[in-house]
């Protein structure tokens, strides 16, 4: 019994074959376990040596379904091997890579520069309370400053924001009377005409510092570093003075860029000012305690000046042509 079942193993082609083999010998109702049965039959004292003898068959034919396997096993684990051997020669798949877009590396730019100088990152909704994006900021009911910023309405009370001030006084509000340094990125709505450098939906971002002893040369400082930072030493600035209900005195900060004629003009590209005391009363805080100064950043100016593009619409209209050439750009 023992050498028949050692040569079928031995000739087993498969680990199917090998299965079958193992249960015609070693199940239930198998050759080796018919063959215990049979020591019932025998006298009394042939059946240690019966025993002992079925039992070594039945171990050498274990060891040998287990050897067998392990070798039937390594064998598919080859062809398998080989079947999906890579040619590492064969030309790869080309991998389309995006990239960011011109304008969040503004952003990430201007981020990075004041996160480095203390400042926290805010965010606010886009679709905004009209006491927010108005009122708290110093805007009353009939305020004619209001036309200023043409607004997209979506009920009497709730607009798309016109610009990334409101999150001022939200910040004011939570910071509970508190010194504070924040930097605001994200979109604002505008019932603007769309030119080459306007669109009616376009990005701020707003910076705000609220403490004790602060005055318009913490801003001046603090816009230098910024315009230097993000344009180098060699382009002009220009700061005029202005009007915004939330801040006084106020200024708007225009650079210089060559135009097509080879003359100097110049772009708007922020607006900026000392916080209004109404504008801090509001937000929680004693005017004759705390100061502050607040700016807001036209991102797409920002990006037009420093890549020397002609229409801020090239910004939306998600053209690869356009968009490829920002690629490791920052
Ligand atoms: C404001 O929106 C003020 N909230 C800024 C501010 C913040 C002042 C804090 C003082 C203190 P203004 O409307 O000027 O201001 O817009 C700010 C900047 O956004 C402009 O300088 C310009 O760069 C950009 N901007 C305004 N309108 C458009 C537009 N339609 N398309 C693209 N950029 C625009």
């Amino acid at each position: 019994l023992q050498k028949q079942a050692l040569e079928e193993i031995k000739t087993a082609e498969s680990l199917n074959e090998l299965s079958e083999i193992k249960n015609s010998y070693l199940s239930k109702k198998g050759s080796v376990s018919l063959m215990m049965g049979k020591l019932r039959d025998l006298p009394q004292d042939e059946r240690p040596i019966f025993g002992q003898e079925v039992n070594n068959t039945k171990e050498s034919i274990e060891l040998a379904l287990y050897q067998k396997k392990q070798q039937l096993e390594n064998k598919e684990l080859l062809k398998t091997l080989e079947a999906e051997k890579i040619d590492v020669t064969l030309p790869g798949y080309q991998f389309y890579q995006g990239s960011v877009h011109p304008l969040n590396q503004v952003i990430e730019d201007v981020e990075d520069l004041f996160v480095g100088m203390g400042y926290e990152v805010a965010e606010g909704p886009e679709l905004e309370n009209d006491h927010y994006n108005f009122e708290m900021m110093n805007f009353g009911k009939d305020h004619p400053a209001r036309d200023m910023q043409d607004s997209f309405y979506t009920d009497e009370n709730m607009l798309l924001r016109t610009h990334t001030s409101p999150v001022q006084a939200r910040t004011m509000l939570e910071k509970k009377g508190n010194p504070l340094r924040i930097i605001c990125p994200g979109k604002v709505y505008r019932r603007d005409d769309d030119d080459p450098t306007h669109s009616h939906q376009f990005m701020q971002i707003e910076g705000l510092v609220v403490d004790r002893n602060i005055t318009f040369a913490n801003l001046k400082d603090a816009l230098l570093k910024m315009v230097r930072h993000l344009f180098g030493p060699e382009r002009v600035i220009r700061l005029r003075p202005s009007y915004f209900p939330f801040t006084e005195p106020s200024v708007e900060v225009d650079v210089s860029f060559m135009k097509k004629d080879g003359t100097l003009g110049y772009i708007e590209i922020l607006g900026a000012g000392v916080v209004h005391p109404e504008v801090l009363r509001m937000g929680g805080y004693d005017p004759e305690e705390f100061q502050g100064f607040a700016f807001g950043i036209g991102v797409e100016r920002i990006a037009i000046l420093k890549y020397n593009i002609d229409d801020i619409r090239h910004f939306y209209t998600n053209d690869l042509r356009f968009l490829n050439q920002f690629k490791g750009v920052n």
